[in-house]
């Protein structure tokens, strides 16, 4: 039975970087382009958002992107109509007013807490458990909606056609057409890395091994917090997006920050990803080569077991000696201890590594993706119920 589209409203507060709304404009456009729903964005730093998005005006108050209305949150809400799904992303906390109008609705409506991606076990339990705070009304419901990596979770962003794009992309040699576009000119055979992490002032032992390597090295880094650590290796004060450097085995390309679907193309052209926070380390993922993810760093630490539960799980697509060869890479660069032997471990696995990459794709794009997920949950509580659609 088709059904009529839900109307949501999704709230996103920038804390920090860009993930937050990564995470949000790629849901928001996912509902709307592939499951029909109409979708309000609201987000509070639109300038933040341009960097992701190139055509969004950041004085507009409201515009429709992709078919997303995407609207500034205002620092004084005003009243607006309350939707049937909302999204409360990553304890954003909603406007009060807004909230009220929620409880007051005389229609069923649903409250979605979506928290961020963690692969610790707790989280199977926690998915889609109701939130006691606002049962008490009845038309009402909260619930916590956890992304992550198993069946019992809420999944991961993945658009419907994005494993076929990107196999499209590979096999017509995009990967070839793109780097060009960059100004590299790899020949088969020498090794593409991309690098957006966040700062690592041990860094220089890893870029003098990459130089030292025994077939060329092109090393692509988006704009970003590592950048100062590179110029430093360098001999530089700062770097600027465009320049390129040659240090005896190593071509170092200074990119751009681009729009979301660009970055995937750049994930997809290279043999190793570095990525960091939550957004470019799924995307990484789907690109189903080897990576390293530099997890975003909480004072308290609590970003460490989210390391080890996420490599725990990753493990089991990978042999003993090419797992040890992950951890140990990952954990150095995490700690902040010198990178450079466990890279030449990572390079005496090679084959193994590309081979578990790949099971790890396969293994994930198994199972249903987020906006799937939010879709059939939002339908399961609201559909029997009688719904304002005005
Ligand atoms: O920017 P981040 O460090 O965001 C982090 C995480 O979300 C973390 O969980 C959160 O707590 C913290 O912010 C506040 O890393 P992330 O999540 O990878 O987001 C980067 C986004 O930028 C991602 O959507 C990919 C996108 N991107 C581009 O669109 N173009 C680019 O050129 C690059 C390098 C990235």
């Amino acid at each position: 039975m088709k059904t009529a589209p839900l109307r949501w409203d999704i709230f996103c507060r920038i804390v920090d970087n860009f993930g937050d709304i990564g995470v949000c404009w790629r849901l928001a456009r996912q509902l709307v382009n592939e499951h029909g729903q109409e979708v309000q964005l609201w987000v509070d730093d639109l300038s933040v958002m341009a960097a992701l998005v190139p055509g969004l005006a950041e004085e507009k108050s409201l515009q429709c992107i992709d078919g997303v209305r995407v609207r500034r949150w205002p620092k004084h809400w005003r009243d607006q109509p309350v939707t049937d799904v909302v999204i409360e992303a990553f304890a954003c906390t909603l406007p009060a007013a807004y909230l009220s109008a929620l409880a007051d609705s005389a229609h069923p409506r649903l409250w979605l807490n979506l928290e961020y991606l963690s692969a610790e076990a707790w989280v199977e339990d926690c998915h889609g458990l109701p939130s006691p705070v606002a049962q008490s009304t009845t038309q009402l419901k909260k619930y916590f909606f956890f992304p992550g990596f198993t069946e019992k979770t809420g999944g991961l962003s993945r658009e419907q056609n994005l494993l076929s794009s990107r196999d499209q992309f590979r096999k017509n040699a995009g990967n070839t057409r793109f780097l060009k576009s960059l100004g590299a000119n790899p020949e088969p055979g020498d090794l593409k890395l991309s690098l957006f992490s966040y700062e690592n002032p041990h860094i220089g032992s890893w870029l003098t091994a990459l130089s030292q390597h025994s077939r060329p090295v092109h090393l692509f880094v988006p704009e970003g917090r590592v950048l100062g650590d590179v110029a430093d290796w360098l001999g530089l004060t700062r770097l600027v997006a465009g320049q390129q450097f040659h240090r005896e085995q190593l071509h170092l390309y200074v990119l751009p920050f681009t729009t979301p679907d660009e970055y995937d193309r750049l994930l997809w052209s290279c043999d190793f990803n570095i990525v960091r926070g939550e957004d470019s380390f799924v995307r990484a993922q789907w690109a189903a080569a080897p990576m390293l993810w530099h997890i975003y760093p909480q004072d308290d630490d609590a970003h460490r077991p989210k390391l080890d539960a996420f490599l725990s799980l990753y493990n089991q697509s990978f042999s003993t000696s090419a797992a040890g060869a992950v951890t140990a890479f990952w954990q150095d660069w995490n700690r902040g201890a010198n990178p450079a032997p466990s890279w030449q471990e990572v390079l005496a696995h090679w084959s193994a590594i590309q081979a578990g990459a790949r099971h790890w794709c396969e293994y994930l794009a198994a199972q249903k993706n987020i906006s799937q997920q939010l879709v059939t949950f939002a339908e399961k509580q609201l559909l029997f119920a009688p719904r304002n659609l005005s």
